[in-house]
């Protein structure tokens, strides 16, 4: 990547980027992974911050780096005469809170210098605040174009975009300073009532209306977009725009329009969001019940469900049925465990092999006792990199993931689901709805004969975790302290053994009965504690 570096050296002739810049637009645009700007565009409570929360999300989660470790802090102050930002040290915990910022929103930008304001500072006859919006978008595309150049692969850059110099001033900042490329989503909506619920669902909780009552904040946030109408060139083809990559996105997805799509990374934004849609819906994810090889701490295989498990397919099908849930469609994977779990549901049911449980290879059947015991490289190889770890003739969690991807692309499709699967698919699946990383995906606890209640929102995905009260073992093994390849088998199983070395007894700390708590619905963690009702996307509570 230190090909897309520039600006230090930009006017060095001897730059390969230089050279490279050198190259013809056509020559530049064959190449697979350009780093790609997606520019948003269009009036405020157009949905474009939820656009780009929910693109930033589905791009990572296919491993499309849309940040990066050091995702920008937010600046704390900027000093508009010297242009200068100010990081307060204290604030630096949070700001790594807020790593989950996988794009760049000017409105956070400009907050940090006017943390409030009313409709009087977007008026563009106000120069000086429009001076303060015009540097704050400017330094966050810099911000952006400098992730991209350090590692990203996409940045989002969330901002109003709304006049054709703007648009042609980022575009030739991308393209020419950088050898990025451009793709701008642009959303137009004329409803008044989506407009109106927009605002209630989102503006009124923004900082701008803090302690501001809401009808008048509502009637600020209308005359805000009026001021903001006033300038508005929609992307308009019949003009020099007709050079750029964009897509166009009317009332919610009623219709689009996409034109001159540059590569692979474009095609699947398109794809995305031509898929997406804001009806409200929920969707229910739960394992199977309590398998015969779960009993014995086996994992992988295609076995019956044990005693316990079958209690939990009538629990659950009880639990459907008092949910009355409208049009529930329930899937299942190809595997007896999650088909039996199904059986008694009364719903329209449909069988997936994506959704069958990752396959362990060469270890299928195997306790981790046993796998620790016959290959002890590939048992700490896995704890090592657990995501990218594939097992000999099997399956990684990055594999799994895509292999997933279709599933999800129907989830965001479809309306009220159930998704009826397995630990590691159940993991891929939540880290998709809950932003989480690759690195923390795998160690997921989700535990048997429990419902977890997924409900998107506008910025996040309220999740309840709902145990239905049969008991069953506990199938989640920590990851171990020691991972160094090259430790021993016995401290490979002394780290999780509760007895010394036994191999015939197939026991481990990680076999603990698992109990629920009882029928009644409550939002809690899988430590039992309770969690908060609205789970944002990286306070979720659930690891
Ligand atoms: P903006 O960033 O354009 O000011 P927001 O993203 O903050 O607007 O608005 C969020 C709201 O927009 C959510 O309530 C969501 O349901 C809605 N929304 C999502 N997509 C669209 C769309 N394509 N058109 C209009 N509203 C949308
Ligand atoms: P946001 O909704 O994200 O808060 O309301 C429009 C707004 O963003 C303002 O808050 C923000 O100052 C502005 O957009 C930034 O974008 P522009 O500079 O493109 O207007
Ligand atoms: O133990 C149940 C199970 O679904 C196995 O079939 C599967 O191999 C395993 O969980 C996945 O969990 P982990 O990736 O933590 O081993």
């Amino acid at each position: 990547l230190n090909y897309w570096r520039k600006r230090r050296s930009f006017l060095d002739p001897d730059n390969p980027i230089m050279n490279r810049r050198r190259l013809s637009q056509a020559c530049r645009d064959r190449l697979v992974r350009t780093p790609t700007i997606i520019a948003m565009a269009g009036l405020p409570a157009r949905g474009k911050t939820y656009i780009s929360r929910k693109l930033a999300r589905y791009l990572q989660w296919i491993g499309i780096k849309t940040k990066g470790k050091n995702s920008p802090p937010i600046p704390t102050f900027i000093d508009v005469n010297t242009y200068h930002y100010y990081f307060d040290k204290n604030t630096d915990h949070e700001n790594h809170l807020r790593d989950e910022y996988r794009f760049f929103n000017v409105g956070e930008y400009r907050r940090a210098v006017k943390s409030h304001a009313d409709k009087n500072f977007f008026d563009p006859d106000n120069a000086e605040a429009m001076a303060v919006l015009n540097q704050c978008a400017q330094k966050a595309l810099e911000d952006a174009c400098n992730y991209l150049a350090d590692e990203g692969e996409v940045a989002i850059f969330d901002a109003t975009n709304i006049t054709r110099e703007r648009r042609r001033a980022i575009h030739d900042f991308c393209t020419q300073t950088y050898c990025f490329r451009v793709f701008f989503v642009e959303s137009i909506c004329d409803s008044s009532e989506i407009i109106e619920a927009n605002i209630k669902e989102v503006k009124l909780k923004s900082p701008d209306y803090k302690d501001v009552a809401q009808e008048e904040a509502v009637a600020d946030f209308l005359l805000r977009i009026e001021q903001y109408e006033k300038r508005y060139q929609p992307i308009d083809d019949k003009t020099d725009e007709k050079l750029f990559s964009f897509i166009k996105i009317f009332n919610c997805g009623e219709r689009f329009l996409v034109h001159k799509i540059g590569g692979h990374i474009q095609s699947r934004v398109v794809y995305f969001l031509m898929n997406i849609h804001v009806t409200p819906r929920t969707i229910y994810l739960t394992r199977h019940g309590e398998s015969e090889l779960n009993v014995q701490q086996r994992i992988g295989g295609d076995p019956p469900l044990s005693i316990n498990g079958k209690a939990y397919a009538d629990a659950l099908a009880n639990y459907v049925a008092h949910e009355n849930i409208p049009d529930l469609i329930v899937w299942t994977s190809q595997m007896q465990r999650t088909i039996q779990s199904a059986a008694k549901i009364n719903a329209p049911k449909e069988q997936w092999k994506a959704l069958n449980e990752i396959n362990a290879g060469i270890c299928e059947g195997l306790t981790y006792v046993e796998i620790a015991t016959r290959y002890p490289e590939e048992f700490s190889a896995r704890d090592q990199a657990k995501y990218h770890y594939r097992y000999p003739g099997g399956e990684s969690y990055q594999d799994l993931v895509a292999r997933l991807e279709p599933v999800i692309m129907e989830l965001e499709r479809a309306e009220n689901v159930l998704v009826v699967c397995h630990q590691a698919v159940a993991r891929c699946i939540l880290a998709y709805f809950l932003n989480k990383d690759a690195g923390d995906l795998p160690y997921t606890k989700v535990p048997l004969h429990t419902v977890i209640k997924l409900t998107p929102m506008a910025y996040g995905c309220l999740m309840e975790c709902i145990p239905l009260g049969t008991e069953a073992v506990n199938t989640h093994r920590e990851k171990p302290k020691n991972c160094r390849p090259d430790r021993t088998v016995s401290e490979a199983l002394n780290e999780f053994l509760e007895e010394p070395i036994d191999t015939n007894k197939v026991r481990t700390k990680s076999e603990i009965v698992y109990k629920s708590g009882g029928t009644k619905i409550e939002t809690i963690d899988i430590d039992g504690n309770r969690v908060s009702d609205y789970a944002t996307e990286s306070d979720t509570g659930f690891m």
